[in-house]
């Protein structure tokens, strides 16, 4: 598939996070961005989803299975595929828009952002779908870097009842959350209870987003998502991003046992047999500062 890749226009940089942004990022572990994906961006990525869901592919991944990919025959709540950057072009697009790439680089005062992964999420309307409280970074435990970050991208206006990202605020800095791996721990508030008792202050930030505006998170910051209790389908795209340096590490959980991320497999391997997380292939290069 072909990469879209680009210089930003001069209008695009002057969109971009200014250091007050920067600082609040690094304090508050999240970031709104103003209006950058113009309505035809957007609207491409929808047609790119509906055609996806429709079950169209432009590529197949080379592997089955260790990943999420809801089809029609699973349950008719929430849809989560991941790597769909990968199977569908329009999504690709999306996901390697270089103004993302640009305000990733940015926010994290990286010289060079890489695509990491993906995930098309979508809520039927008036469903029971919450996702539950948890952190990206343990889910990448295999990655080296503590600057990696997400982008959530809502394709349609999103207010709160569409059950938009929740992050909490400051999360971030809490520590101890290497294995909050909860996506599908629909318990959101016992966990904040928890939270509470163990001495954290929990601000909780819905992401209410108008139609090309995007949130971003840092790595470690605490989030998940309510029911959509509207009559829309909530569809948003959630591109995660890498910076030059990550790299594969080895990683085990509590129990001993190895951790990995899918995308481990789907990339070209380095002398030493390590993953490669620099394969152009798997993971391009969204933004370079040379
Ligand atoms: O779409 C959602 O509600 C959650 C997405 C998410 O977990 C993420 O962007 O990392």
């Amino acid at each position: 598939m072909a990469i879209f890749n680009g210089e930003l226009t001069l209008e695009q940089t002057k969109l971009l996070p200014s250091e007050s942004d920067i600082e609040f990022y690094e304090q508050h572990g999240w970031y709104k961005s103003p209006f950058i994906l113009p309505e035809e961006v957007i609207n491409l990525a929808l047609e790119g989803a509906e055609k996806f869901y429709r079950g169209e592919r432009d590529a197949i991944l080379k592997t089955k299975d260790g990943f999420v990919d809801w089809t029609p025959h699973n349950s008719q709540g929430l849809r989560n595929n991941e790597f769909v950057s990968l199977q569908k072009h329009e999504l690709r697009q999306l996901a390697l828009n270089p103004v993302l790439g640009a305000i990733a680089a940015k926010l994290t005062r990286s010289s060079e952002i890489r695509l990491l992964d993906d995930q098309l999420i979508s809520k039927p309307p008036k469903t029971n779908t919450p996702i539950g409280w948890h952190t990206d970074r343990a889910y990448w435990a295999t990655c080296s870097s503590d600057r990696l970050l997400t982008a959530w991208i809502p394709l349609l206006d999103c207010d709160e009842s569409l059950g938009p990202l929740v992050v909490i605020d400051g999360s971030h800095h809490w520590g101890g959350l290497e294995h909050m791996r909860l996506f599908n721990d629909p318990n959101l508030e016992e966990l904040e209870a928890e939270f509470v008792q163990q001495g954290k202050e929990v601000v909780k930030v819905p992401m209410v987003l108008k139609k090309g505006q995007v949130s971003f998170h840092n790595c470690w910051t605490v989030h998940g998502s309510y029911s959509n209790s509207s009559n829309q389908t909530r569809t948003a795209m959630s591109v995660h991003y890498q910076d030059r340096e990550n790299h594969y590490r080895p990683y085990q959980d509590l129990q001993g046992k190895e951790v990995h991320m899918f995308d481990e497999q789907l990339c070209r391997k380095l002398p030493n047999g390590d993953p490669d997380f620099s394969d152009p292939d798997v993971f391009p290069v969204v933004w370079s500062a040379s």
